[in-house]
């Protein structure tokens, strides 16, 4: 069985949850939902990031300790992948003990070989970004993400031997050209390193939240190091088996473009120092723009996660955020956005149809599906190529390409409804076969539909499926379903409120 290991970024616990955390886990979802209907064996992992800087400073300000905010922040993000319907395999916390062990485990075997050694630095640090700068990388002597001053941090650390692996890296880019996608962001990665690269501080000897190096706890493991390690230290505790085998390398890291150097240059080192495979792809997706600006808590842009899809309901929104901005790209939301693609695509387009088919079938066939007098010859192969395309388009992580499919299909069969006008066959009883099949295809291309969009709304499209009277087992919902011709005739149909009310 194939298997696919999905991942999202282990989310920072110094702040609340905000849209752009719920973004990503809904894209990882939506693949991880689609490798299911594959028949694959998934794994999609999330989790939180509690070490570090900004976390002890956070805890600080509240007066508790690191992990007493750890463990309240930690809810926050545990109800948000709740709340977005993420159907992750396990959540993870860089503060559980065995992540801590995996991670102590994995420096010690890097500083017996060699890779790390010791030395004295000195260095301009932004203690948001957990990283040091170089004068070159600064923008008026401010960190170009945060705008604020850098501080000179002079420490004895540990060093990781980076620059020994540029050569090896740019060979890896070379052979493997869609390991980071978007390929703009490929190139991105690949220049960096060619730029050469410096070895890299892995330990901190000021801070005291954080793993203790093993050789010398009063040092600790640099964040970083500790939250890349996630990605293989949960495979090894998630179960009470390692999954490491069955699932390493991971198929996708999922991110936005500010953490592209620490996974596309940084990870890759790492896990080559320890004789490990590379992921199989980082894919790179956007920011999700406010008024123009990249969200951010110090910015005060920044959209409740929580409100929005309380008030709207949850597959309104995973819709929204990838029929709005095209994945991988930046992208502009608002709530004007919002209202005007639920109102129009959701409550017009996809709600409507449901509503005027279910109607239909109760009004004309006592609320039965009808068997078709023939299989729709245009319909098969129009639904074929849709079948192929929203493949294709999921294979290459193009969730907006996909939604565009079904939604011109969506579109086509409201059209279809205008074209056939069914309340015209149902007035003469010689249109009566007409009639059943315009009824049959509708309800048959609304199946197609539900089980292609699935992935991006799971409740509704099993709501769709449940009026329709056709059976929503994950069985029911394999993408290779999604052929022209498997409604089930004879299901009785119910008609219920109105999947998406229209907002007013
Ligand atoms: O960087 N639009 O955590 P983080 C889209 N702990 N996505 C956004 C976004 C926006 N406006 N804002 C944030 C960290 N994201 C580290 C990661 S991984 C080993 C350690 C998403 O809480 C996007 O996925 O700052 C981005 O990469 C991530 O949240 C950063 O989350």
């Amino acid at each position: 069985m194939n298997t696919f290991y999905v991942t999202t970024p282990i989310y920072y616990v110094n702040d609340v949850p905000h849209i752009g955390h719920a973004y990503t886990t809904i894209a990882a979802d939506i693949l991880a939902r689609h490798h299911r209907q594959l028949g694959e064996d998934v794994f999609f992992l999330t989790g939180t990031d509690e070490h570090g800087n900004p976390a002890a400073r956070a805890a600080q300000k509240r007066g508790l300790t690191p992990k007493e905010h750890a463990d309240e922040m930690v809810v926050k993000f545990q109800d948000l992948v709740k709340l977005v319907n993420a159907s992750n395999d396990f959540f993870i916390r860089t503060t559980d003990p065995e992540h801590c062990a995996a991670v102590q485990r994995f420096i010690q075997k890097l500083y017996d070989k060699g890779d790390i050694y010791i030395k004295s630095y000195s260095g301009l640090y932004c203690s948001s970004c957990e990283a040091f700068y170089s004068e070159k990388d600064l923008m008026d002597g401010k960190c170009p993400d945060h705008g604020t001053e850098p501080e000179l941090v002079e420490e004895e650390n540990y060093f990781f031997r980076l620059s020994g692996y540029q050569q090896t890296l740019l060979d890896f880019y070379d052979g493997n050209p869609d390991f980071v996608k978007p390929s703009t962001r490929f190139n991105e990665a690949r220049s960096f390193i060619e730029q050469g690269l410096e070895d890299i501080s892995i330990s901190r000897a000021t801070l005291e939240w954080g793993i203790p190096i093993p050789w010398d706890p009063k040092q600790v493991v640099y964040v970083w190091v500790d939250a890349l390690l996630n990605y293989i230290t949960a495979l090894e505790y998630a179960r009470n088996e390692s999954l490491f085998l069955k699932f390493w390398p991971a198929t996708y890291h999922l991110m936005a473009k500010d953490i592209l150097k620490f996974h596309a240059v940084i990870w890759p080192a790492l896990l080559m120092a320890s004789g490990n495979e590379l992921p199989r792809h980082l894919f790179i997706h956007g920011y999700l723009l406010m008024g123009g600006q990249k969200m951010s808590k110090t910015r005060g842009n920044v959209l409740d996660p929580f409100e929005v899809m309380n008030k709207y309901g949850v597959d309104a929104f995973r819709f929204y955020c990838f029929r709005e901005v095209a994945f991988g790209q930046d992208g502009v939301i608002s709530l004007e956005g919002f209202e005007s693609r639920y109102n129009s695509e959701l409550a017009n387009e996809l709600g409507n149809l449901v509503s005027r088919t279910v109607a239909m079938v109760k009004k004309y066939c006592e609320g039965v599906v009808p068997g078709p007098t023939a299989k729709s010859k245009e319909f098969s192969s129009i639904s074929l190529r849709l079948q192929e395309n929203t493949m294709a388009a999921l294979e290459n992580v193009e969730l907006t390409v996909c939604l565009e499919k079904i939604w011109e299909f969506v579109r086509a069969l409201n059209k279809y409804v205008e074209d056939t006008a069914p309340w015209k066959l149902a007035r003469d009883s010689a249109s009566r076969d007409a009639l059943n099949d315009v009824l049959y295809n509708l309800v048959e291309g609304l199946r197609i539909c539900a089980i292609l969009l699935h992935p991006f709304m799971p409740e509704t499209t099993l709501e769709i499926l449940r009026r329709l009277g056709q059976p929503g087992s994950p069985g029911n919902l394999a993408i290779e379903n999604a052929k022209w011709g498997g409604a089930l005739s004879g299901a009785t149909v119910e008609s219920a409120d109105p999947l998406f009310p229209k907002l007013i």
